[in-house]
């Protein structure tokens, strides 16, 4: 299924008039503070979030899976489901590809599929926290780090492989998260784990494009409860330190123990120039993979803060962004349009962030003006500037709405029956 334009278009146009008021009402708002509204919409237009492929199904628990229908049965139908979200939001044209659950078997016909959507590669991800029936060795006891050289050859030769698979499609980065770790004392030696890791990373590092990244991702818990082998960003950051230039750190939001301050890491990890990727989620205990701003959307204006100003002092740095949530409950696509939403809303708001009142807030210790400024940003109502963006880029003004009335999810279940399952869930 595709977004048919002209019924786009006819649900803007009665949206317009409601629209026209409010965003008329903001940028008048926005001239006052002196932030040019122009600038924002370009900011804005040019900022794009990854879907990953294994988003558009019905995530589960360790306990149970209620699939909602319509779920997409391959790679090609996934690609689909992110085009209908791109037409809609104008925001979501990347993919982020899982390998072995998603494999390009014809990369020619993938990317054609994906480009007539507007759609790019972003960064592909291997797994190596699941055997597989065509894998010799068992990744029970872990992958990179474990203590045979055998499995450590098989998760090395993996990662190589997704590599090649992302050339093929045009990504430009493998994104590594590793589930190795120990859920009991003594079970492992952590300097051994480390080391092969370290050992095992190189050998992958070796076999990445000049112009690739390699993105590191940590955990505190989850597979394992004792450990991990890559537990927090000061190793993830030593380990791509080690490494070089290619490699930098991967910071997913539910990938924190509860009350960690994340905009703090970011900020250290930008100013040493080694944040490369992002996973948008949110939480209230651990790795819940709620949908994004659904609890803690001052935090997330707060990282957001953080992202800005680094981006403002390195308008080289490039970092990867990306959704990585599950939904229970959801209609996949819905959450992922929300999501999408509120990452876009702390990024306006983090724009019009008054930066010098702020700069003087701190450097005078006015504790205060400090929290006066942040909060302005937080309860300004930038939804109209999103909408704007979206209507100018020839999307819909209300991407909620339109995916409702136009019954999409209707369509898909109609076109893949109720009990289709997505691939790798
Ligand atoms: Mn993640």
């Amino acid at each position: 299924m595709r977004i048919d334009q002209n019924q786009l278009q006819d649900h803007n146009s009665k949206n317009q008039e409601q629209h026209q008021t409010r965003w008329a009402a903001l940028s008048k708002d926005l001239d006052d503070k002196g932030c040019d509204p122009d600038q924002l919409l370009a900011k804005l237009s040019a900022f794009q979030v990854a879907i990953p492929s294994w988003a558009l199904g019905t995530g589960g628990t360790r306990f149970g899976r209620f699939t909602g229908g319509g779920e997409p049965r391959t790679l090609e139908e996934k690609i689909e489901d992110i085009g209908i979200l791109h037409a809609l939001n104008k925001s979501s044209g990347a993919v982020s590809l899982h390998i072995p659950w998603d494999i390009p078997e014809d990369a020619q016909s993938i990317r054609q599929l994906a480009s007539s959507l507007d759609i790019e590669f972003d960064a592909v991800n291997s797994n190596t926290f699941q055997d597989q029936h065509d894998t010799q060795h068992s990744y029970k006891f872990g992958s990179l780090s474990h203590t045979s050289e055998e499995v450590r050859q098989q998760a090395i030769a993996h990662n190589k492989e997704v590599i090649d698979y992302g050339v093929r499609l045009g990504s430009k980065a493998l994104t590594i998260w590793l589930a190795d770790g120990s859920s009991f004392p003594g079970q492992s030696n952590f300097r051994k784990a480390y080391a092969n890791t370290q050992d095992s990373l190189k050998s992958i590092y070796s076999h990445l494009p000049g112009d690739w990244k390699m993105l590191i991702e940590y955990k505190p818990y989850e597979p394992n409860f004792y450990s991990m082998v890559i537990p927090d960003w000061g190793t993830s950051h030593m380990l791509a330190s080690n490494l070089g230039d290619k490699a930098l750190s991967l910071v997913d939001l539910g990938h924190h123990l509860p009350n960690t301050n994340i905009e703090q890491i970011v900020a250290i990890l930008m100013h040493v120039g080694k944040l490369g990727g992002f996973h948008f989620n949110d939480s209230k205990y651990g790795d819940d993979d709620l949908t994004v701003g659904s609890l803690k959307p001052y935090q997330l204006l707060l990282i957001f803060n953080e992202l800005v100003e680094g981006m403002e002092l390195n308008p080289e740095s490039n970092v990867s962004w990306m959704i990585d949530a599950s939904h229970n409950f959801k209609d996949p696509m819905e959450d992922l349009l929300q999501s999408v939403e509120a990452i876009k809303l702390a990024y306006a708001q983090a724009l019009i962030i008054d930066r010098l009142t702020l700069t003087k807030a701190q450097e005078s210790n006015d504790v205060t003006m400090a929290q006066e400024v942040l909060q302005e940003a937080f309860r300004t109502d930038m939804r109209p500037l999103l909408a704007e963006s979206r209507r100018q880029l020839g999307g819909a003004i209300d991407p909620l709405s339109v995916y409702r009335s136009m019954s999409v999810r209707k369509h898909l279940v109609k076109a893949r029956g109720i009990k289709s399952i997505s691939t790798g869930l």
